[in-house]
């Protein structure tokens, strides 16, 4: 299965609102920035990384995958993943200038492009390529209805509605103001409107310090919590360290790490609970895997991150017996030949052979940008 063609994309794909925000991002579209290979069986795979649709940031990625990676990789056989891999991830010139970053996301497009090749040259979806679904059923939990843009009643019909119409049983709500209490309030009006049986995690994207962290878990503690998600800054392994020491909160985070070590980082330091890798920005499943063992050889759960917007992370959370939840945000599901699919509070497991990143013709011609 030689490589024959390697085509680089950005697709810049509205979200389904004119915005939402978190503490930290304001966004008005997803960037889906990554790559189509292709190989002389005739078969593509595609694959991705997620963005805030910022072009000349996504240039970068697409400019890394074209210029720097692409000559590595053309000719080679798409057989050999973790040749490639380390071809790839260990080219020193590479490494020199980025072992995170543009050049790791950029490599991770590439990664979810390779297995999505050889699980269709399989003939296997790949969770089923991996190992099988060791779950029956995977549970979605909803955060499409808890951005910190969205007001108080807002924030309520919309986790109502969740829970009475479209069947979830687990939600998660944006929280990160200034003054913490702000967020106290808005919690304790969901968890009085949804009843005790839900469960609410929450996520305050790297936003506060460790005294307002601390203060708003002292305060939260009584309202049962699920999670409390990046409370700090991304890289603070220490801070995190003490906070989880300090309060009977969960604390969950990965959606910013960058690669195996530093989540084993997190784990050795008692930082971390929930783990939450993220397809996307670690180097692709072939990272993925190696953070999801390594979290379930210390029986922390796996919950990854959707900057996917989960058509991988589907595959990949049936598959992993760490993993029984992954976050539910249905932004560029129509985008894809086989759209995740939430039923009842659960994912619909996906049937055809690939990685789930095929997009449709009609996709490509609606959002496209020049790369
Ligand atoms: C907006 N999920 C997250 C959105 C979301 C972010 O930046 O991407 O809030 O990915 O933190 O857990
Ligand atoms: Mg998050």
């Amino acid at each position: 299965m030689k490589i024959t063609s390697i085509e680089p994309f950005i697709l810049h794909v509205p979200v389904n609102v004119p915005s939402i925000s978190d503490s930290t991002h304001t966004i008005t579209h997803w960037g889906v920035v990554g790559v189509k290979i292709g190989t002389d069986n005739g078969l593509f795979g595609y694959g991705y990384t997620g963005t805030h649709a910022h072009l000349e940031t996504d240039r970068l990625v697409t400019a890394c995958i074209d210029k720097s990676y692409g000559p590595l990789l053309m000719g080679e056989d798409a057989q050999d993943g973790d040749r490639l891999w380390q071809k790839l991830a260990r080219y020193p010139a590479i490494q020199w200038v980025g072992r995170a970053g543009v050049t790791h996301i950029a490599l991770s497009a590439i990664d979810i492009a390779l297995w999505d090749l050889r699980a269709k040259a399989a003939n296997l979806p790949l969770w089923k390529l991996l190992g099988g679904a060791t779950s029956e059923k995977l549970e979605a939990y909803n955060t499409d209805i808890g951005w910190l843009s969205v007001p108080k009643d807002k924030l309520i019909d919309g986790c109502k509605r969740a829970i009475e119409v479209d069947g979830f049983q687990r939600l998660k709500i944006k929280v990160g103001h200034a003054n913490p209490m702000v967020d106290i309030e808005r919690f304790e009006a969901v968890r009085k409107a949804v009843g005790p049986n839900v469960t609410i995690a929450i996520d305050a994207n790297g936003k506060w310090d460790l005294p307002t962290a601390q203060r708003f878990c002292a305060r939260a503690e009584p309202l049962d919590v699920f999670w409390l998600e990046e409370p700090m800054w991304y890289d603070d392994i220490a801070s995190h360290a003490t906070l989880a020491q300090s309060t009977s909160i969960p604390i969950a985070l990965g959606e910013q790490v960058y690669t195996a070590e530093t989540f084993n980082s997190f784990m050795d330091a008692k930082a971390v609970q929930y783990v939450q890798p993220d397809v996307t920005r670690v180097a692709g499943i072939t990272e993925y895997i190696q953070v999801a063992h390594s979290a379930h050889a210390r029986r922390l759960p796996v919950v990854a991150h959707v900057g996917d917007m989960g058509q991988v992370h589907v595959h990949l959370s049936y598959w992993h017996p760490g993993t029984t939840m992954l976050e539910y945000i249905p932004w560029i599901k129509d985008c894809f030949v086989e759209p995740i699919k939430v039923e009842g509070g659960h994912y619909v497991r996906p049937e055809l052979p690939g990685a789930g990143t095929t997009l449709t013709e009609s996709a490509i011609a609606s959002f496209s940008q020049r790369c």
